[in-house]
């Protein structure tokens, strides 16, 4: 347990370092951080080398700008061990997150980074006024998705009872926050408006369970989703970020006043860049989150362009940590779909269907929200031979797709073949996704 635990931090010394002893580490760390990959990762040191920058040159923090970016590109130039800076041997977990294309994005982790990672989780959880009395009940998915095991480890680190519900079977869930009298729940906003819902249809009120606080994210949210689910749960709901990435879950969450996220300075550089220009934004600025991770050892990564977009205050936060907050990501600069938890790239989509020789590359993906769960729902035009061929073959091809991008994603769809030259034609780039969720 840690020492410099109180009730209202589980770090208070790096939680409310000062700004410029944070930044004397930050830079100690990114000094390091420079020399690690340059060692250990050839195509970080084939990349430096190419603008002609030594470990040397970086120095301060101001320095930072002169490293070339990383890019989910480079990750999949690399896959799937690519960008490790440990030997595989002391590589002890991995995880994995949905590409461009087919290939997934791979990250590892040594058993420190494991720690490291536990230790910011068990910060948020903290943040939400957790302790070691609290019942943590974990509905993120367990597996390759950093959800899980990333909210996990840090609730038994903490000393909270873990239970590891993992998503899915509703009702069973909603048994175990009244049975095991649950405190905090951790799952994905729209999973949480969906668990309030069924407990409705079972004729269980937020009085009759213990739920005091949750750590909702994996997805954007509005405010407005925000007070709905505090309603229905009768719980005071926290917003966290990550990305598999970075770190998972606990890169960073709001605190109890809710005016942006704390992202943990000590383990994350945070910049915000024009994401078309990617030039650095000054403070307060809205642009493209881009983090350089100081704390790692597996996987650690320079200059990574998120595309989440997003804006940064370094204003001091009542709460008294003094982390720079960043407000809630607002979008993406990309074409980044995040349904049920999942994200999906319409590249995935399309690969699939050209893949199946009947099927033509027009299509459209159409995104809704019915009773809280995300539904999604795939139109491809058909060949003319084909749509005026019996029904019973439309069918069929149609249950062969969407089996083929359930097998690819993970998630269902429903997949609706249409009339030759019905997806309206664009004239410049194509409209692939009609979202017509209202977060
Ligand atoms: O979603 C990690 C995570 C798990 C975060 C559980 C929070 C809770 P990925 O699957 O790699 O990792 O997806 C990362 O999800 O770049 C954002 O676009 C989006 N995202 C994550 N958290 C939030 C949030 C996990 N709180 C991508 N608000 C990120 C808005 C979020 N978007």
């Amino acid at each position: 347990m840690n020492e410099a635990r109180t009730e209202k931090y589980w770090n208070r010394t790096v939680e409310t370092m000062g700004r410029e002893q944070l930044n004397a580490l930050q830079e100690e760390r990114l000094r390091g951080l420079v020399n690690r990959v340059y060692t250990h990762v050839p195509y970080y040191r084939d990349k430096m080398q190419q603008i002609g920058l030594q470990p040397g040159d970086i120095k301060t923090l101001a320095d930072l700008k002169k490293l070339p970016f990383t890019t989910k590109t480079d990750l999949r130039d690399t896959y799937p061990f690519g960008m490790f800076a440990s030997p595989m041997e002391d590589i002890v977990r991995i995880h994995a997150s949905s590409g461009t294309t087919g290939k997934q994005t791979v990250v590892g982790y040594t058993y420190r980074d494991v720690d490291t990672w536990a230790e910011c989780m068990a910060r948020c959880l903290v943040m939400t006024g957790a302790d070691k009395d609290s019942r943590v009940q974990v509905c993120y998915g367990y597996g390759l998705f950093t959800g899980g095991l990333g909210a996990h480890y840090g609730a038994e680190k903490l000393g909270a009872v873990t239970i590891p519900a993992s998503s899915g079977n509703t009702q069973r869930q909603i048994t175990m926050i009244k049975d095991f009298g649950t405190t905090v729940l951790c799952c994905t906003p729209s999973y949480a408006l969906y668990i309030g819902e069924t407990m409705r249809e079972m004729g269980i009120s937020p009085d009759d369970v213990k739920l005091e606080a949750g750590c909702f994210g994996a997805e954007p949210w509005s405010e407005n989703m925000r007070r709905e689910i505090e309603r229905m749960l009768g719980l005071k709901a926290y917003d966290i970020y990550g990305l598999s990435e970075i770190m998972g879950p606990s890169v960073a969450q709001d605190c109890q006043y809710q005016q942006g996220l704390h992202v943990w300075e000590d383990c994350h550089i945070v910049e915000i860049v024009d994401p078309d220009t990617g030039e650095v934004l000054p403070e307060g600025s809205t642009g493209e989150l881009v983090f350089t991770t100081i704390n790692k050892e597996g996987f650690p990564l320079i200059r990574y362009r998120t595309r989440d977009i997003s804006a940064l205050d370094y204003g001091v936060c009542e709460c008294g940590r003094s982390h720079v907050r960043m407000m809630k990501p607002s979008g993406r600069s990309d074409d980044m779909l995040i349904i049920r938890g999942v994200n999906v790239f319409p590249s995935q989509i399309e690969s699939v269907l050209l893949n199946i020789g009947e099927a033509t590359p027009h299509y459209q993906i159409i995104v809704d929200r019915v009773n809280n769960l995300d539904i999604m729902t795939v139109e491809i035009e058909v060949s003319e031979t084909l749509f005026s061929d019996h029904v019973k073959g439309m069918e069929q091809l149609e249950k062969t797709i969407s089996g083929q991008i359930e097998s690819v994603l993970g998630i269902t769809s429903n997949v609706r073949l249409v009339e030759p030259k019905s997806i309206t034609r664009s004239e410049g780039k194509a409209k692939r996704v009609i979202d017509k969720r209202k977060l």
